[in-house]
């Protein structure tokens, strides 16, 4: 358990998992491409010390670049993940409320506000513009004022205004529209630059209605402390780097992308929400955090991982009460591919699995069911064990080539200069 995120650093620097870095860099690809390269090398967390044009910042960068770094921001060894996470993920502990805290030494409230003071982070070639792309969002149901927490992508549009690209299949998009048709903006916070615990717990696939800080408390063992913000009735965690206060735009949107996304791809342009930003508060010497996304492994797959895995694995035990293992692959982005094992009693139990995690909505697709109107079956080798006497048997291919007229969406997401950083 850290304190907060610079605890987490001090551990990672014992570890030989950060690295510091001197040489100046920008903040539009340079960062990026750093990021860009830890990760492809397995390497370690990023913090640049010397960021053009922003004295006083510091930004991090890949902090879960790789598996390794999220099992230590959990303190769990790494073959062990899944099994602790499902115990820890349940182990709910409610955060507690603190008067004050080190994200209050700095605030900026009103016509203060200046997100262009921010070292906001461009990424991707063709992204559309700079992105926070890792702050903790903190909303609250306008029925219930339940907190929700997760991570939703803001592009700077102004010097007090964000998108905000969370759909309405998210809880916080569904918040957005439930406080429009009151003909209200939803109060957000976003903590940047939070213990790992937090980060995680906010890509805990737990049901509406749940406060992902009761779970990033029992990751932790222990309470998240918060704080409330200056001009919204939302609350934060106390040692947050940066936290941005707002408001959103009710029935506003705005063109947010192209973006380059998980897939490798870029996201066409979306119609996002509007954060007009009411403050911004920091620490003294604020580290600004951002992720990267793009083609597979970055932050943004290994930061899912768990929180996919847990869900597929309680589906299959509905099922199948004796489950091996699930493994999420990377190559399917921890999200689209999962390998579940189980000890089957039932002849049918297998094709109950496959039916139960294609209805449960998190995105899987590597599970196939076909009509009884094809026919699947081919002639077969006479060595094919697994055929019956008729020598015939099931084919499968899949055609994975780009459609012709649509190769725009496949274009691979690159940023420029990594192979000019020489730090790594
Ligand atoms: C680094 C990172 C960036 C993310 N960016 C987005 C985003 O821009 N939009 C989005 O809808 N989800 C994004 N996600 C995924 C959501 O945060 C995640 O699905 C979360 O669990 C949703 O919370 P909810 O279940 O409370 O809706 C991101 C996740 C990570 C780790
Ligand atoms: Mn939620």
């Amino acid at each position: 358990m850290f304190e907060d995120l610079r605890g987490f650093l001090a551990h990672l620097e014992s570890q030989g998992q950060l690295l510091r870095v001197k040489d100046e860099v920008g903040v539009k690809y340079e960062i990026a491409a750093g990021m860009r390269k830890t990760s492809d090398i397995e390497g370690p967390a990023l913090l640049f010390e010397n960021v053009r044009g922003y004295p006083g910042w510091r930004v991090l960068g890949g902090l879960f670049a790789t598996r390794k770094l999220v099992a230590l921001g959990l303190g769990v060894p790494q073959e062990k993940m899944l099994e602790r996470y499902l115990t820890l993920e349940d182990q709910r502990i409610a955060p507690e409320i603190v008067s004050t805290g080190p994200c209050k030494e700095i605030k900026w409230i009103g016509d203060q506000v200046d997100l262009a003071k921010l070292p906001i982070v461009t990424h991707a070639s063709q992204d559309c513009g700079a992105y926070v792309t890792i702050g903790v969002q903190v909303g609250k149901d306008p029925d219930t004022s339940i907190r929700n927490l997760s991570i939703h992508r803001m592009l700077v549009l102004g010097k007090d205004r964000l998108s905000l690209w969370a759909p309405a299949d998210h809880h916080l998009g569904r918040m957005i529209l439930m406080a429009e048709e009151k003909k209200r903006g939803l109060e957000v916070a976003t903590a940047i630059g939070v213990e790992p615990a937090i980060v995680v717990g906010s890509q805990a696939k737990v049901p509406f209605g749940i406060d992902e800080f009761h779970v990033a408390g029992g990751l932790r063992g222990a309470a998240v402390k918060l704080t409330k913000c200056e001009t919204i009735d939302v609350e934060v965690p106390a040692s947050a780097e940066v936290v941005i206060e707002g408001v959103t735009v009710p029935g506003e949107r705005v063109a947010d992308g192209p973006y380059g996304e998980y897939p490798g791809c870029y996201s066409e342009a979306k119609q996002a929400p509007v954060l007009k930003v009411t403050a911004i508060t920091m620490r003294k010497d604020p580290i600004y955090q951002t992720a990267l996304t793009g083609m597979p492994v970055t932050e943004n797959h290994t930061l899912i991982e768990y929180g996919n895995a847990a869900v597929v694995y309680r589906e299959v035990k509905k099922v199948v009460p004796e489950v091996r293992g699930v493994n999420m692959t990377p190559g399917g982005t921890f999200r689209h591919h999962a390998v579940v094992s189980i000890k089957k009693r039932a002849e049918n139990e297998g094709r109950n699995v496959i039916l139960a995690l294609l209805s449960m909505g998190i995105g899987l697709k590597q599970i196939i069911v076909v009509d009884e109107d094809i026919d699947p079956r081919i002639a077969c080798s006479t060595l094919d064990p697994s055929c019956s006497e008729a020598r015939v048997t099931a084919g499968l291919g899949i055609d994975a080539t780009a459609p012709m007229k649509e190769r725009w969406r496949f274009e691979k997401v690159e940023i420029p200069g990594v192979d000019k950083v020489k730090y790594i």
